[in-house]
Protein backbone atom coordinates (compact mmCIF):
# COMPACT_ATOMS: atom_id res chain seq x y z
CA UNK A 1 0.00 0.00 0.00
CA UNK A 2 2.68 2.59 0.88
CA UNK A 3 4.26 1.95 -2.69
CA UNK A 4 0.96 2.53 -3.88
CA UNK A 5 0.80 5.94 -2.30
CA UNK A 6 4.18 6.88 -3.03
CA UNK A 7 3.09 6.05 -6.76
CA UNK A 8 0.63 8.20 -6.46
CA UNK A 9 1.89 10.96 -4.74
CA UNK A 10 5.29 11.14 -7.71
CA UNK A 11 2.97 10.86 -10.38
CA UNK A 12 0.79 13.87 -9.34
CA UNK A 13 3.74 16.11 -8.48
CA UNK A 14 5.44 15.53 -11.34
CA UNK A 15 2.33 16.58 -13.25
CA UNK A 16 1.22 19.16 -11.76
CA UNK A 17 3.79 21.08 -9.87
CA UNK A 18 6.10 23.41 -11.86
CA UNK A 19 8.82 25.34 -10.94
CA UNK A 20 6.51 28.65 -11.39
CA UNK A 21 4.48 27.07 -8.33
CA UNK A 22 5.81 29.43 -5.33
CA UNK A 23 3.40 28.20 -2.72
CA UNK A 24 2.39 25.09 -2.42
CA UNK A 25 -0.33 23.50 0.18
CA UNK A 26 0.56 20.20 1.72
CA UNK A 27 -2.52 18.00 3.45
CA UNK A 28 -2.53 15.52 6.00
CA UNK A 29 -2.23 11.97 6.18
CA UNK A 30 0.15 8.41 5.41
CA UNK A 31 0.38 9.35 1.07
CA UNK A 32 1.08 13.47 1.66
CA UNK A 33 4.69 12.36 3.02
CA UNK A 34 5.66 10.96 -0.22
CA UNK A 35 4.35 14.41 -1.98
CA UNK A 36 6.68 16.04 0.64
CA UNK A 37 9.65 13.34 -0.27
CA UNK A 38 9.11 14.00 -4.27
CA UNK A 39 9.37 17.90 -3.74
CA UNK A 40 12.89 17.21 -1.73
CA UNK A 41 14.01 15.35 -5.15
CA UNK A 42 15.51 16.79 -8.48
CA UNK A 43 14.12 19.01 -10.42
CA UNK A 44 11.38 19.76 -7.63
CA UNK A 45 14.01 20.44 -5.14
CA UNK A 46 15.71 23.31 -7.59
CA UNK A 47 12.54 25.47 -7.13
CA UNK A 48 12.46 24.93 -2.80
CA UNK A 49 14.72 28.00 -1.79
CA UNK A 50 11.96 30.70 -2.61
CA UNK A 51 8.83 28.39 -2.49
CA UNK A 52 6.46 28.64 0.72
CA UNK A 53 5.09 25.36 1.82
CA UNK A 54 1.62 25.64 3.73
CA UNK A 55 0.55 23.29 6.34
CA UNK A 56 -3.02 21.49 6.91
CA UNK A 57 -2.40 21.06 10.46
CA UNK A 58 0.45 20.22 12.81
CA UNK A 59 1.65 16.43 11.24
CA UNK A 60 1.31 18.87 8.37
CA UNK A 61 3.46 21.36 9.40
CA UNK A 62 5.86 18.78 10.90
CA UNK A 63 6.37 17.39 7.39
CA UNK A 64 7.66 21.05 5.96
CA UNK A 65 9.42 21.47 8.82
CA UNK A 66 11.71 18.35 8.89
CA UNK A 67 12.14 18.23 5.46
CA UNK A 68 13.74 21.68 5.56
CA UNK A 69 11.40 23.47 3.82
CA UNK A 70 9.86 27.19 4.07
CA UNK A 71 6.74 26.78 5.79
CA UNK A 72 4.37 29.76 5.53
CA UNK A 73 1.12 30.32 6.67
CA UNK A 74 -2.41 30.94 4.93
CA UNK A 75 -2.05 35.11 6.85
CA UNK A 76 0.77 35.15 4.29
CA UNK A 77 -0.51 33.28 1.61
CA UNK A 78 -4.23 33.13 0.82
CA UNK A 79 -4.00 32.27 -2.48
CA UNK A 80 -2.10 28.90 -3.09
CA UNK A 81 -0.71 27.80 -6.28
CA UNK A 82 -1.03 23.86 -5.72
CA UNK A 83 -2.40 21.82 -2.89
CA UNK A 84 -1.85 18.01 -2.52
CA UNK A 85 -3.78 16.29 0.10
CA UNK A 86 -5.23 12.38 0.67
CA UNK A 87 -8.60 11.73 0.64
CA UNK A 88 -10.92 8.75 2.11
CA UNK A 89 -12.67 8.42 -0.88
CA UNK A 90 -13.35 9.86 -4.15
CA UNK A 91 -16.33 9.17 -6.31
CA UNK A 92 -16.66 9.39 -9.97
CA UNK A 93 -16.60 12.91 -10.06
CA UNK A 94 -13.89 12.87 -8.29
CA UNK A 95 -15.82 14.66 -5.16
CA UNK A 96 -13.70 13.58 -1.91
CA UNK A 97 -14.91 12.30 1.64
CA UNK A 98 -11.95 13.58 4.01
CA UNK A 99 -11.22 14.18 7.74
CA UNK A 100 -10.45 10.84 8.48
CA UNK A 101 -7.40 12.40 10.38
CA UNK A 102 -9.53 15.05 11.56
CA UNK A 103 -8.15 18.03 9.42
CA UNK A 104 -10.96 18.77 7.07
CA UNK A 105 -11.09 22.24 8.48
CA UNK A 106 -7.76 23.47 7.69
CA UNK A 107 -7.97 21.32 4.67
CA UNK A 108 -10.63 22.63 3.09
CA UNK A 109 -9.38 26.09 3.34
CA UNK A 110 -6.37 25.42 1.62
CA UNK A 111 -7.78 23.20 -1.35
CA UNK A 112 -10.20 26.58 -1.86
CA UNK A 113 -6.90 28.63 -1.76
CA UNK A 114 -5.91 26.65 -4.68
CA UNK A 115 -5.77 27.05 -8.23
CA UNK A 116 -5.15 23.56 -8.61
CA UNK A 117 -6.32 21.01 -5.77
CA UNK A 118 -5.38 17.82 -6.60
CA UNK A 119 -5.83 14.35 -4.73
CA UNK A 120 -3.31 11.83 -3.94
CA UNK A 121 -4.17 8.47 -2.81
CA UNK A 122 -4.22 4.36 -3.15
CA UNK A 123 -6.63 2.27 -4.55
CA UNK A 124 -8.65 1.37 -2.21
CA UNK A 125 -10.30 5.02 -1.75
CA UNK A 126 -11.23 5.23 -5.75
CA UNK A 127 -14.75 4.77 -5.33
CA UNK A 128 -17.93 5.45 -7.72
CA UNK A 129 -20.42 6.56 -4.76
CA UNK A 130 -19.36 8.06 -1.59
CA UNK A 131 -19.72 5.38 1.33
CA UNK A 132 -19.20 2.45 -0.56
CA UNK A 133 -15.33 2.25 0.44
CA UNK A 134 -15.06 4.54 3.29
CA UNK A 135 -17.57 3.32 6.03
CA UNK A 136 -16.84 5.35 9.02
CA UNK A 137 -19.29 8.28 7.67
CA UNK A 138 -18.71 11.44 6.92
CA UNK A 139 -16.55 13.78 9.59
CA UNK A 140 -18.17 16.71 10.86
CA UNK A 141 -15.66 18.90 12.86
CA UNK A 142 -18.77 20.43 15.93
CA UNK A 143 -17.80 23.37 18.64
CA UNK A 144 -17.38 21.54 21.74
CA UNK A 145 -20.29 23.35 23.52
CA UNK A 146 -22.78 22.35 20.58
CA UNK A 147 -21.69 18.88 19.76
CA UNK A 148 -24.74 16.92 21.52
CA UNK A 149 -26.88 19.26 19.73
CA UNK A 150 -25.57 18.63 16.17
CA UNK A 151 -25.29 15.19 17.45
CA UNK A 152 -29.11 14.97 17.62
CA UNK A 153 -29.47 16.96 14.66
CA UNK A 154 -28.15 14.35 12.75
CA UNK A 155 -30.31 11.67 14.01
CA UNK A 156 -33.16 13.95 12.78
CA UNK A 157 -31.46 14.23 9.21
CA UNK A 158 -31.34 10.42 9.43
CA UNK A 159 -28.25 9.56 10.21
CA UNK A 160 -28.93 6.45 12.39
CA UNK A 161 -26.09 6.08 14.27
CA UNK A 162 -23.66 9.38 14.62
CA UNK A 163 -20.88 9.35 16.87
CA UNK A 164 -17.90 11.45 18.54
CA UNK A 165 -14.87 10.45 17.15
CA UNK A 166 -13.12 9.04 20.51
CA UNK A 167 -9.12 8.88 20.96
CA UNK A 168 -7.13 6.43 21.39
CA UNK A 169 -4.83 5.91 24.67
CA UNK A 170 -6.67 9.39 25.59
CA UNK A 171 -9.66 9.49 27.48
CA UNK A 172 -12.06 11.49 26.13
CA UNK A 173 -13.25 12.60 22.67
CA UNK A 174 -10.61 13.80 19.60
CA UNK A 175 -10.01 17.47 19.57
CA UNK A 176 -8.61 18.78 16.37
CA UNK A 177 -6.07 20.89 15.78
CA UNK A 178 -8.54 23.77 15.84
CA UNK A 179 -9.75 22.73 19.55
CA UNK A 180 -13.33 21.37 18.20
CA UNK A 181 -14.64 17.61 18.32
CA UNK A 182 -15.62 15.80 15.11
CA UNK A 183 -18.50 13.45 14.93
CA UNK A 184 -18.36 10.57 11.87
CA UNK A 185 -22.22 10.44 10.50
CA UNK A 186 -23.11 7.08 8.29
CA UNK A 187 -25.53 8.48 6.20
CA UNK A 188 -27.55 5.74 3.40
CA UNK A 189 -26.47 5.68 -0.10
CA UNK A 190 -29.81 7.74 -0.99
CA UNK A 191 -28.05 10.56 0.35
CA UNK A 192 -24.31 10.09 -0.48
CA UNK A 193 -25.44 9.58 -3.98
CA UNK A 194 -25.60 13.53 -3.78
CA UNK A 195 -23.06 14.77 -1.80
CA UNK A 196 -23.75 18.72 -2.37
CA UNK A 197 -27.02 18.70 -0.94
CA UNK A 198 -25.69 16.68 2.18
CA UNK A 199 -22.91 18.92 2.72
CA UNK A 200 -25.16 21.96 2.70
CA UNK A 201 -27.69 20.22 5.00
CA UNK A 202 -25.07 19.60 6.98
CA UNK A 203 -23.26 22.51 7.14
CA UNK A 204 -26.38 24.67 8.10
CA UNK A 205 -26.74 22.88 11.48
CA UNK A 206 -25.71 25.67 13.87
CA UNK A 207 -22.71 24.41 15.44
CA UNK A 208 -20.76 22.61 12.61
CA UNK A 209 -17.48 24.21 12.02
CA UNK A 210 -16.65 22.22 8.51
CA UNK A 211 -17.77 19.08 7.04
CA UNK A 212 -15.71 16.12 5.34
CA UNK A 213 -16.79 16.68 1.66
CA UNK A 214 -15.37 18.00 -1.01
CA UNK A 215 -18.35 18.49 -3.81
CA UNK A 216 -16.19 19.71 -7.20
CA UNK A 217 -12.89 21.08 -5.42
CA UNK A 218 -10.63 18.31 -6.97
CA UNK A 219 -9.15 19.31 -10.33
CA UNK A 220 -7.49 15.27 -10.54
CA UNK A 221 -7.41 12.46 -8.46
CA UNK A 222 -4.18 10.03 -8.61
CA UNK A 223 -4.58 6.16 -7.26
CA UNK A 224 -1.99 4.15 -6.69
CA UNK A 225 -2.08 0.13 -7.76
CA UNK A 226 -0.59 -2.65 -5.74
CA UNK A 227 0.81 -3.63 -9.65
CA UNK A 228 2.54 -0.51 -9.74
CA UNK A 229 -0.06 1.55 -12.23
CA UNK A 230 -1.01 4.67 -11.41
CA UNK A 231 -4.97 5.88 -12.19
CA UNK A 232 -5.40 9.34 -12.81
CA UNK A 233 -8.53 10.87 -12.76
CA UNK A 234 -9.99 14.27 -13.62
O1 LIG B 1 -8.12 13.39 6.81
C1 LIG B 1 -7.87 13.41 5.59
O2 LIG B 1 -8.68 13.79 4.73
C2 LIG B 1 -6.52 12.94 5.16
O3 LIG B 1 -6.20 13.51 3.94
C3 LIG B 1 -6.46 11.41 5.19
O4 LIG B 1 -7.65 10.81 5.61
C4 LIG B 1 -6.00 10.79 3.89
O5 LIG B 1 -5.88 9.40 4.05
P1 LIG B 1 -4.46 8.64 3.82
O6 LIG B 1 -3.85 8.52 5.17
O7 LIG B 1 -4.86 7.33 3.22
O8 LIG B 1 -3.60 9.48 2.90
Amino acid sequence: ISDAKRLAAYAAVDEHVKPQHKVIGIGSGSTVPYVVERLCQPPHNNSNSDRWYIPTGFQSKELIVKAGLNLGDVDQFPTIDVTIDGADEVDDELNAIKGGGACQLREKVLAEAATHFIIVADSRKDSKILGHAWKQGVPIEVAPFAWAKVFVNLQKMGCENPALRMGKMKAGPVVTDNGNFVIDAVFSESYMRDPAELLHRIKMLTGVLEVGLFVGMAEAAYFGYPDGTVLARW
